[in-house]
């Protein structure tokens, strides 16, 4: 075994020698943070992530004023590693002396000593990184000293919206390692105002604290400001290295009041503990309100910027942590926005989501769940198409739709899934609830593929509700695309559609397909019919609803929509005031 111990006495004295010839004593604080030992030697820090189920480990640490990021295996011996360090601090070493010009000295350096030393014993090279690489270990490097520092809470991701907007919330995108969000510290800062005797040659911008919690909401007076956010992570015992960064633009003006401002004088608090806050929402997919369609026929009403997903973002964020909600169940899901801003803003108010895009889509479904009262039990998402095909459950479905290849077809071609959640209470695990979400087929006259996929989605709720959980409620929200007139919306309720309803002719007798369904399950629409839950210019009406299992659960408030006026203000929806061209359905559901 091959030890340092040659050469390390005489580099403990001429350490002690340097430490000895420091001038004056050193005040260190009574909370001097770990890397400034006793006495006063500041150390580097070395920062090592190790984790069982990779193969390499990475040791970070500044040489010669540069970064270096060493990717090494975990079962390599400390040796190779300390060897590579020596050889890169040489040539570090040589690169200064080039530029001296200075080929002489060049000559004469030497490998500076490099080692490893836990508790001031040094660690045998033949030890394998993982094992070597400890926690509170010393990385000495000639003259330096690092202290690793293995695995701290460290942020891996962190990034703000890039458009930020007066009296909206700015959840920051934070991926942490090793740490907790709740563990660790924010600070925001704004720029200090230029006051108008302060001279213009003032390049550097000072900053005044702003907040110091997890999200910010800039008021009116910060627009026109930069706004920066420090952030460090921290779990129970420590905290890693802060991040540090700053909006791109500046703060810009709000449109003042929300369609759904008043909504929230109902929902300030998130509801009692025997109460699941439901919220079902289509928030129009960027990858639609964009299109020259939408600018130009139908939504021709609303200014451009506001059809942009920066700013609708914005609105969207505001109006669903502003409901406190338990249970959010959201179409016309961006995948981009669910990542970078739905999951950071509603993980910051406590709720955690699942995503399934549709087929050949760039936009999908998403469940949100409270943490405090939910916590996922199991998915079993389905897509309409393949589910038909290929799951036993539609076989007789499947049969019937043989004598109508136009409709089979057609459902086959479209992208439209269920996303089925199982949710178990945190209060009383013995109550479980089957959240189902979903967004049917949109064309006008497309009622016959909408019954079509509804029959599949009934039937493999009935799979999950009846047969792998037996009992348990349903909560099926959606953009059904079907009025309260529709064969659809009848068959919800009362468990049944005869062959002879007239949507089955929905698209004419070339699409006829006349089927008679029946569900079991006791299905009531916990928001009535509203007059509309879409209006867009050239088309109103109620197409979504929260349905839930009258069997198990009961109303115990639905929170008003938005009165006419307020969706009139600017023509129709989409708006400056309204981020879509639905409108949320949010109601308190009890367990009864
Ligand atoms: C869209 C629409 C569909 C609900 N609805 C009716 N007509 C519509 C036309 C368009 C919705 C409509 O906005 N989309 C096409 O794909 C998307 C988007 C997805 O939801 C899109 C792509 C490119 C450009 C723009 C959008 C409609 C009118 N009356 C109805 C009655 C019933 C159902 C639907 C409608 C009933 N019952």
């Amino acid at each position: 075994m091959l030890l340092w111990s040659g050469r390390f006495d005489v580099l403990l004295r001429a350490a002690t020698g340097k430490l000895l010839s420091r001038p004056g004593p050193v005040n260190w604080c009574r909370a001097a943070p770990t890397w400034l030992r006793e006495g006063g030697s500041r150390m580097e820090r070395a920062v090592v992530r190790c984790v069982p189920s990779e193969s390499k480990l990475s040791i970070s640490f500044i040489l010669d004023g540069s970064q270096k990021h060493m990717q090494r295996d975990q079962s390599e011996q400390l040796g190779r590693v300390l060897a590579r360090i020596a050889n890169n601090a040489v040539k570090g070493q040589t690169k200064v002396k080039k530029s001296k010009k200075n080929k002489i000295e060049q000559a004469a350096t030497a490998e500076p000593l490099v080692r490893l030393s836990y508790k001031d014993e040094a660690v045998a090279e033949d030890v394998i990184n993982a094992d070597a690489w400890q926690d509170g270990a010393v990385l000495q490097v000639g003259d330096v000293k690092y202290l690793v520092e293995r695995n701290p809470p460290t942020f891996k991701d962190v990034e703000l919206p890039r458009y930020i907007m007066a009296g909206f919330p700015i959840c920051a995108k934070l991926q942490i390692e090793f740490g907790e969000l709740e563990k660790s510290d924010f600070q925001w800062y704004k720029q200090a105002k230029a006051s108008a005797a302060a001279a213009p040659a003032v390049v550097e911008s000072s900053w005044v604290e702003a907040g110091n919690e997890r999200v910010f909401t800039p008021s009116n007076s910060d627009i026109g400001l930069k706004l920066k956010l420090r952030c460090r992570p921290g779990n129970s015992q420590r905290y890693g290295a802060a991040r540090e960064l700053e909006i791109s633009s500046t703060v810009e003006a709000g449109p003042g009041t929300c369609a759904f401002d008043n909504r929230h004088l109902y929902t300030k608090k998130i509801a009692e503990e025997s109460l699941i806050r439901t919220v079902s929402y289509n928030i129009l997919a960027d990858v639609y309100a964009q299109t020259d369609h939408s600018k130009n026929v139908l939504f021709p009403y609303c200014a451009p910027y506001a059809l942009q997903i920066d700013y609708r973002q914005n609105l969207i964020k505001k109006e669903l942590t502003g409901y406190n909600a338990d249970i959010i169940c959201l179409q016309e899901v961006d995948k981009t926005v669910f990542s970078d801003s739905l999951t950071p803003a509603l993980d910051a108010f406590g709720l955690e989501g699942v995503f399934r895009m549709k087929e050949k889509q760039h936009e999908g479904l998403s469940t949100f769940f409270r943490r405090s009262k939910f916590s996922l039990l199991s998915q079993h998402d389905i897509i309409f198409s393949e589910a038909l095909l290929t799951d036993y459950l539609h076989k007789d479905l499947l049969e019937k739709l043989c004598s109508y290849p136009a409709v089979k077809e057609k459902v086959l071609q479209r992208s439209s899934v269920l996303q089925v959640s199982v949710l178990e209470s945190a209060k009383d695990p013995s109550r479980k609830i089957c959240v189902a979400n979903t967004h049917l087929y949109f064309h006008p006259k497309g009622a016959n593929v909408r019954l079509t996929q509804i029959a599949i989605a009934l039937s493999h709720i009935k799979h999950v509700t009846c047969d792998m959980y037996p009992g348990i409620p349903v909560l099926f929200c959606g953009d059904f695309n079907s009025t309260p007139s529709s064969g659809l919306y009848s068959l919800m309720k009362s468990g049944s559609i005869s062959d002879d309803h007239e949507d089955w002719v929905s698209n004419g007798e070339e699409e006829r397909c006349n089927m008679s369904l029946i569900h079991p399950l006791k299905l009531k629409s916990a928001c009535g019919e509203p007059a509309y839950t879409n209006y867009v210019g050239g088309f109103h009406g109620c197409l979504d609803y929260i349905f839930i299992d009258s069997n198990s659960l009961e109303v115990e408030q639905v929170i008003p929509l938005p009165s006419h006026e307020e969706v009139t203000t600017h023509q129709a929806l989409p708006s400056v005031s309204h981020p879509s061209d639905h409108i949320a359905l949010v109601c308190d559901l009890k367990w009864k």
